[in-house]
């Protein structure tokens, strides 16, 4: 089978089921890094002791956490989904990759969880993830993960970007983003929504409603919750570049891991996502380890999502077959 690449569209041929995407989010093998030395690590000192004690505050949150009611586990679980949702079926398969549509009332919703996962505006979120897809394992990749483990965790946010990152992120087509008054409105108002979505009212309802501590409701369902969520989703940029099979492409380091798929709410399917980005499911195993999928289709049945993309079985087994190292479950 030949499959055509180009910048905006991915075509696989022979009449077989036609995947296209209209966003910059396929590998570009044509760039290649400069020559001599790389420059210097700009530490960002800032980052550094805010992630220190957002840690810590985190560790606290796991002392008290044998003392938190039932309902404060329940909410914090509720807290977890809604920020995971936010960056999984919002900034990731719908922003970054337009893998679907949504409708007004589904963007509102995943902007919310997007700000409540506080992990950059949607805006930044989809462009980074858009030129780490183009660009993935050079320098014009953010958290190039042949850097190392920590530094494709959270290393990378802990300095200023390799200027290649700025450069070609500069010549993206973001047009989508621009449009989207909802990703815009978002990052407008990111700050405040950052402030009462991640922190306020994760703290507020169960002080207001079963009369939680204030404190634990602080570090159990603000802190901890926070905390936990942002490196589920590191390790899909740390661990699943590092650890796992590649049935599906093995010339790319991004894996298949299920450890990062569950805790990710079904992102780990890394080596498949890289090599199908525009896949709604980011996986050929429907719902399974994977509830964003399953919250993409329960929006499809209600009406409120539209135009799932995904990949027929002929195409990823003619892939497989082409460029997989043998670990597919059908070999
Ligand atoms: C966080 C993000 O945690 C996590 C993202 C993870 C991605 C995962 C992907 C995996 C797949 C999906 C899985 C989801 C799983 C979810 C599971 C949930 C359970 N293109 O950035 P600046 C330009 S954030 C084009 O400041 P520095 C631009 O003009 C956590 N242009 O660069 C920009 O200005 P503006 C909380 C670009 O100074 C200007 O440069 N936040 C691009 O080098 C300056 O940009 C933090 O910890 C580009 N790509 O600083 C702090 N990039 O934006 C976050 C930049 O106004 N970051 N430009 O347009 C920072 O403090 C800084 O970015 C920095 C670099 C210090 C890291
Ligand atoms: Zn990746
Ligand atoms: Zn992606």
């Amino acid at each position: 089978m030949t499959e055509t690449r180009t910048l905006h569209d991915v075509k696989l041929q022979n009449g077989a089921a036609v995947a296209e995407t209209s966003v910059e989010d396929v590998f570009d093998d044509t760039y290649k890094m400069k020559e001599g030395p790389k420059p210097p690590r700009m530490l960002v000192w800032r980052n550094i002791i805010l992630m220190t004690f957002l840690h810590l505050g985190a560790l606290y949150g796991l002392v008290l956490l044998p003392s938190a009611s039932v309902s404060t586990v329940a909410w914090t679980a509720v807290c977890y989904l809604i920020s995971a949702l936010g960056v999984t079926a919002g900034a990731h398969r719908l922003w970054s990759h337009r893998s679907y549509k949504a409708s007004f009332p589904l963007r509102v919703f995943l902007a919310l969880g997007n700000s409540m996962a506080f992990q950059n505006d949607i805006y930044e979120w989809a462009r980074d993830h858009r030129v780490h897809h183009k660009y993935s394992e050079t320098d014009a990749d953010p958290h190039n993960a042949t850097r190392g483990f920590f530094f494709s965790h959270v290393g990378w946010l802990m300095v200023r970007k390799h200027p290649d990152v700025v450069e070609k992120g500069k010549k993206l087509e973001l047009s989508d983003l621009k449009a989207d008054k909802v990703v815009m409105f978002q990052r407008r108002h990111y700050k405040l929504s950052v402030v009462m979505l991640c922190f306020v009212v994760p703290m507020m309802v169960p002080w207001y409603f079963w009369g939680e501590s204030l404190v634990l409701a602080y570090f159990v369902p603000g802190l901890l919750r926070y905390a936990v969520m942002l490196n589920a989703t590191w390790l899909v940029n740390s661990a699943a570049h590092l650890y796992g099979n590649r049935p599906y492409d093995k010339s790319i380091n991004p894996r298949e891991n299920p450890f990062v798929a569950f805790s990710a709410i079904g992102e780990g399917f890394h080596n498949y996502h890289h090599t199908f980005p525009f896949d709604y499911a980011t996986s050929e195993f429907g719902v399974k380890l994977n509830i964003t999928t399953a919250f993409i289709d329960l929006m499809c049945f209600m009406g409120l999502a539209t135009d799932p993309k995904s990949v027929s079985k002929e195409v990823i087994m003619a892939r497989v077959k082409r460029t997989g190292e043998g670990s597919h479950k059908s070999g």
